[in-house]
């Protein structure tokens, strides 16, 4: 059994019960791990807060991750309240939604650049935050999507800030590497979230995902949960700047 007992976990980025980030607070609490839990905004508060508070051992904060005056207001509560940090899981990404239905070639500047802003900067600004908080070593957890390497239709931008986001990743490992943190992606197959259902299409995909996976299936939320518990934990711990397929191995077929 992996025992988190004594870890501080800070996991942004639940919106509903389906999120990944839901699953992955659910299993980092299971193995013991005292959790902080951040929704973005006042809209998703009332749900966010009564899942959260149902979880024992965790606390619910509001936080928009592009307003760094919030982040930086964050993470001084967190160093009162917890005094350490041990695990940073970042699950947010956003692009406008015209960005995921046209053809890539009509990406607006506003939209690439929000895109960029929310699912890649903030994990840079996150990072830095937690980083001095992590005084016993950390690992930075985030999500990617196979789209950040190959063309999945529609996925557009998001395949781009997710490349930059991969890139980031190795970026980070290599400046925090020496206090002893580690950061790492998990690079997840297609679910069936909130944020994924209004694509279009989504349903062929995953059942063309199942059709050729080795595996033959689509994977669960709680695959990634599971995932994200081994990078946050001491099994780990030589690894770091990887991204790691949790896809029933989708990416390694050629046809
Ligand atoms: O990273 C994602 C989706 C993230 C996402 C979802 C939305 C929907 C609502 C980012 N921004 C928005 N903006 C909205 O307004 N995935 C890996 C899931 C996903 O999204 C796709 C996919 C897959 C898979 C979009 C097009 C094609 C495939």
């Amino acid at each position: 059994m992996i025992d988190m007992k004594g870890r501080v976990a800070v996991v942004f980025g639940i919106a509903n019960k389906r999120s990944i980030a839901w699953a992955i607070a659910q299993r980092l609490q299971a193995a013991g791990a005292t959790l902080a839990v951040t929704y973005q905004n006042e809209r998703l508060a009332e749900n966010a807060k009564s899942l959260i508070e149902g979880l024992p051992d965790a606390q619910a904060f509001q936080c928009d991750v592009s307003n760094d005056a919030e982040i930086t207001q964050l993470f001084e509560r967190f160093k009162s309240q917890y005094g350490k940090i041990n695990a940073l899981v970042h699950s947010v990404a956003f692009a406008p939604a015209d960005e995921l239905k046209n053809d890539f070639i009509f990406t607006t500047r506003e939209g690439f650049r929000m895109a960029h802003d929310v699912s890649v900067y903030s994990l840079i600004a996150l990072s830095r935050a937690a980083a001095p908080l992590m005084t016993e070593g950390g690992s930075v957890i985030t999500l990617s999507y196979y789209g950040a390497e190959k063309v999945v239709p529609r996925y557009n931008v998001m395949g781009v800030a997710k490349a930059a986001l991969e890139a980031s990743v190795r970026y980070l490992a290599a400046d925090l590497g020496p206090q002893k943190i580690r950061v790492n992606a998990i690079s997840a197959g297609p679910i069936q979230t909130l944020a994924a259902r209004g694509i279009s299409g989504l349903s062929e995909m995953l059942k063309a995902h199942a059709e050729r996976a080795p595996l033959k299936r689509n994977i669960e939320i709680s695959e990634v949960g599971d995932a994200a518990l081994y990078l946050a934990s001491d099994l780990s711990t030589g690894i770091t700047g990887e991204t790691i397929y949790v896809d029933c191995g989708y990416n390694i077929m050629g046809f």
